[in-house]
């Protein structure tokens, strides 16, 4: 490929090979729950314990997962690049991260958990982030401000993704945006690839099947993550 500077945005889609469920299920519900319940700063305020169940019990099931073909192929690529990657993931699970661990990248590599990190927790009061140690309590007192507790270190509704100026400079800077395994129904993630062909990128969605904002892109590459994702980047 004859590009350099290269952007991947990945969502829930490339995880669900792994056994890893997606957010948008025909019920409405997310693993049993309602989205507002759990996802929301009002959630965690109403029920604190129910929200640190909820992702106790996620990050639990982390432990029974492995990166797949997908992750693996994005972590080659990252080795073989000869340019800017930016891999920016909407997910909060580590697979990504193994997958770079496995198979080290080149510089100028860089991974960005838009939405956070289900193995982190994070100060309501200070910010600092924590990496997880155990399960956590609803009142979970926090060892870095006397009033603060440890709440889990995730992007819900109504909060500011992570690092956004750093990913609108890598998107305007870009001339390939690859987005893979994601709906497109969640802002600002979903406006990346416009951002993405002001730059004059070229953009392509790999996927299932195609989104809602399939007409975005420049192609379509559409069939499981782990069969299209390392075909497409072989
Ligand atoms: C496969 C596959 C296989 C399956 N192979 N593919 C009205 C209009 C516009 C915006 C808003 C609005 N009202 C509110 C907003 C803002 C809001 C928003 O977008 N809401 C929408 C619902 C409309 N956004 C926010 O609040 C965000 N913050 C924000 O906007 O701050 C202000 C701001 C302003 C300006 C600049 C910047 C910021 C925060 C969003 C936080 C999202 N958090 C969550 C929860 C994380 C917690 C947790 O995990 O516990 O993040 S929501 C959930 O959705 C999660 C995901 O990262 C995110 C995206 O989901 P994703 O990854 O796309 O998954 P799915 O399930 O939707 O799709 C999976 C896809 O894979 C499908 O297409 C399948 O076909 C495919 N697939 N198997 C390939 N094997």
């Amino acid at each position: 490929m004859s590009h350099t500077n290269l952007v991947v945005l990945t969502g829930a889609g490339i995880s669900a090979e792994s056994g890893v469920p997606t957010f948008r299920a025909s019920d409405g519900l997310w693993c049993g729950h309602r989205v507002e319940d759990v996802a929301t700063p009002e959630g965690y305020a109403a029920d604190p314990a129910l929200v640190q169940d909820f992702y106790n019990q996620r990050r639990r099931q982390l432990a029974e997962v492995q990166p797949n073909a997908a992750h693996r192929a994005l972590a080659e690529l990252a080795a073989r690049w000869r340019g800017a990657f930016l891999l920016v993931t909407q997910n909060v699970d580590d697979l990504h991260d193994r997958a770079h661990e496995a198979t080290p990248p080149a510089a100028g590599f860089e991974l960005i958990h838009m939405h956070g990190e289900l193995l982190k927790s994070r100060c309501t009061r200070s910010g600092v982030v924590m990496d997880w140690a155990g399960d956590m309590a609803a009142d979970e007192a926090s060892p870095h401000h006397p009033q603060g507790v440890m709440r889990p270190h995730i992007v819900w509704f109504g909060e500011m993704p992570l690092q956004m100026e750093r990913i609108e400079r890598a998107l305007e800077a870009c001339d390939l945006f690859v987005s893979i395994g994601t709906s497109g129904a969640v802002y600002p993630a979903a406006g990346f690839v416009q951002a993405a062909r002001h730059a004059g990128a070229r953009t392509v969605e790999i996927n299932l099947e195609p989104t809602s904002g399939a007409r975005l892109f420049d192609e379509g590459v559409y069939g499981p993550a782990t069969q299209a994702v390392p075909a497409f980047f072989d």
